[in-house]
C-alpha cells in the first residue's frame, strides 16, 4: 500500500513537473509566435491603433487653425486677381470635367467667378462648350493647342521612340506605352503657359477631370499668392516612380552645372536630395541617383505664370526637352515642375495649402484639425480618415516642412470678406 501510494505520489509529482515543463515549453513557443506575429503586424501596419500612433509621430504638431469661423457667404464683390482656372482635357472627359467644375464652383469660385480656360489638342465640341458654360459661374473660353506645341518635337527619333514605348510597355511602367500621355506631360511642362488664352493672366489654378475639393476655400488663393509673393502651390507631395525618370536627375545635374547662376541662393535643393529619415517612422526609398524622388503632385497646382515664362524656367525646360527624356523615357510634368520650383525659386515662394481637402484618384487628403473641418464645412472622403496621403510614410510633406518651415493660416486670411 505504502509503496503504491508512494508510486502514485511520485507519478503525480512527475506529471506535475512534466506539465510545468510542458507548459513552459509551450508558452515559450507561443510567446515566440506572438512576438513574431506582432512584428509582422507592425511591418504590415495592420494594427489601426499602432497606425494612429505612428501617424501621430509623423505629424507631431499642427498649427492648422483659424481664430474665426467663417461659415457665411462672401459679402459684396470680392477683390479679383489677374487669374484663370485652367483645365487641359478631352471631349470625352466631359462628365468628369463637370464633376470637378461643380466641386470647385461650390467650394470656391461661386464667390469669385474667375474665368475657366479649357485647352485641348482637338477642337472642343459644341456639346462640351455648352455643358461647361452652364456649369461655370463666370466666363469660359476654349483654346485649341497647335500641333507644334503638342506633338513630339522633330528631333525625336521615331524608331527609337517606338522601341522605348515597347520596352516601357513590357516593363509595365504606368502609362509606359502611351504616346499621348508623353505629349501631355511635355505640353504641361513647357507649353501651357505660352498658350494665347493663358498669356493674358498672371496666375493659374490647374484642375483635372474627376477631382474633388472637400472644404470651402473661404479665401482667394490667387490673392494669397500675390500678397505673400508665392509662386508655386501644392496640396499633396509624394514619391515619384523612378522607372518613369531613369535619367531625369542626370539631365538636371547637367543643367545645374551649365547654369549655376540660375539656382536660387535660397533654393530647396535639400528637399530634393536629402534622404535622411524624418520622425520615428519612415520609408526607406530606394533611388539610384541623388534625387530622393520627392515631388509635388501636379494635378492640383496653383502657380505664377510669370515664373514659368521666366528665362530661368524656359532655359531649364529647353535643356530637359532636348535630351528627349520626355519621349524615350516617360518624364512626368509633376517632377519637372517640382524640381524647377525647388531649384529656381526662393523656398519661401512655395506654398503648401494645408487647408484645402482634395482628391484625385488614388490619393486624398483633408485638414487634420477638427476646427478647420467644421469652420470650412469639409466633407472629407472616408479614405482620408485612415489614408490621408500627407500622413503616410511615403509622403514628402514632413520633408517639405523640414526645409520650407511652417506658417500660420491666420497670416493669409481676410475675414472681412466674410462678414
Ligand atoms: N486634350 C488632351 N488632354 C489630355 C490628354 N491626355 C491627358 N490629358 C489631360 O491631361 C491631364 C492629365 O492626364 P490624366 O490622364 O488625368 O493623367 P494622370 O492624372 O496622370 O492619370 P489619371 O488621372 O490617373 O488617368 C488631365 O487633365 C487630362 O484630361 C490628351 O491626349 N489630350
Ligand atoms: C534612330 O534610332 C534607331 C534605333 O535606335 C537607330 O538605329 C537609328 O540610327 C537612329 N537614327 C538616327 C538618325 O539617329
Ligand atoms: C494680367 O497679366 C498679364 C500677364 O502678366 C498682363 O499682360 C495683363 O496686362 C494683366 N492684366 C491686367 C488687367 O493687369
Ligand atoms: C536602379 O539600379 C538597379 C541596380 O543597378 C537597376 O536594376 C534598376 O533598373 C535601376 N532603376 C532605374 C529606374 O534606373
Ligand atoms: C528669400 O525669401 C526670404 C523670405 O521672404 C527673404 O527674406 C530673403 O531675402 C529671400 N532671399 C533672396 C535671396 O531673395
Ligand atoms: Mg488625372
Amino acid at each position: 500500500m505504502a509503496t503504491s501510494r508512494a508510486l502514485v505520489a511520485f507519478i503525480v509529482l512527475i506529471s506535475f513537473f512534466a506539465q510545468i515543463w510542458n507548459s513552459r515549453v509551450k508558452s515559450k513557443v507561443n510567446l515566440n509566435e506572438i512576438h513574431s506575429r506582432s512584428l509582422e503586424i507592425v511591418a504590415k501596419r495592420e494594427n489601426p491603433h499602432l497606425m494612429d500612433l505612428e501617424l501621430a509621430k509623423l505629424k507631431p504638431a499642427s498649427n492648422s487653425y483659424v481664430h474665426e469661423l467663417f461659415p457665411r457667404p462672401i459679402s459684396g464683390a470680392p477683390q479679383l486677381e489677374n487669374a484663370t482656372i485652367l483645365m487641359l482635357c478631352r471631349n470625352w472627359e466631359l462628365p468628369g470635367v463637370l464633376k470637378s467644375m461643380r466641386s470647385l464652383e461650390d467650394r470656391f469660385n461661386k464667390d469669385y467667378h474667375y474665368t475657366w480656360t479649357f485647352l485641348n489638342d482637338k477642337p472642343f465640341t459644341e456639346r462640351f462648350k455648352e455643358a461647361t458654360t452652364f456649369m461655370a459661374s463666370g466666363k469660359t473660353q476654349y483654346g485649341l493647342i497647335s500641333p507644334q506645341d503638342w506633338d513630339a518635337p522633330s528631333f525625336i527619333n521615331v524608331t527609337k521612340w517606338e522601341e522605348c514605348l515597347q520596352d516601357f510597355e513590357d516593363r509595365n511602367v504606368i502609362y509606359g506605352g502611351s504616346k499621348s500621355y508623353r505629349n501631355m506631360c511635355h505640353f504641361n511642362s513647357g507649353y501651357f503657359y505660352k498658350q494665347p488664352l493663358v498669356l493674358q493672366y498672371d496666375y493659374y489654378f490647374r484642375v483635372e477631370p474627376d477631382v474633388e475639393y472637400f472644404c470651402d476655400f473661404q479665401m482667394d488663393p490667387f490673392r494669397l499668392f500675390r500678397e505673400n509673393s508665392k509662386k508655386y502651390g501644392f496640396v499633396i507631395s509624394l514619391i515619384e516612380y523612378e522607372d518613369t525618370i531613369p535619367t531625369l536627375w542626370e539631365a538636371v545635374e547637367d543643367f545645374m552645372n551649365a547654369n549655376p547662376d540660375m539656382i536660387h541662393p535660397e533654393s530647396m535643393l535639400d528637399f530634393l536630395t536629402d534622404d535622411k529619415p524624418i520622425g520615428a517612422d519612415y520609408l526607406v526609398v530606394e533611388h539610384n541617383s541623388s534625387y530622393n524622388l520627392c515631388h509635388f503632385w501636379s494635378n492640383f497646382e496653383i502657380g505664377d505664370l510669370n515664373f514659368f515664362r521666366s528665362e530661368k524656367y524656359e532655359t531649364y525646360f529647353k535643356f530637359l526637352s532636348q535630351t528627349g527624356g520626355f519621349y524615350y523615357e516617360r518624364w512626368g510634368d509633376a517632377p519637372v515642375h517640382s524640381i524647377a520650383a525647388a531649384l529656381l525659386l526662393n523656398r519661401s515662394e512655395i506654398h503648401h495649402f494645408e487647408d484645402i481637402g482634395y482628391t484625385h484618384v488614388p490619393f486624398a487628403t483633408c485638414p487634420e484639425s477638427e476646427m478647420l473641418r467644421l469652420g470650412k464645412r469639409c466633407i472629407c472622403a472616408d479614405s482620408t480618415k485612415t489614408d490621408n496621403i500627407n500622413l503616410v510614410p511615403h509622403s514628402c510633406l514632413p520633408r517639405f516642412w523640414k526645409y520650407a518651415g511652417k506658417s500660420f493660416l491666420r497670416e493669409y486670411y481676410h475675414p472681412e470678406e466674410y462678414q
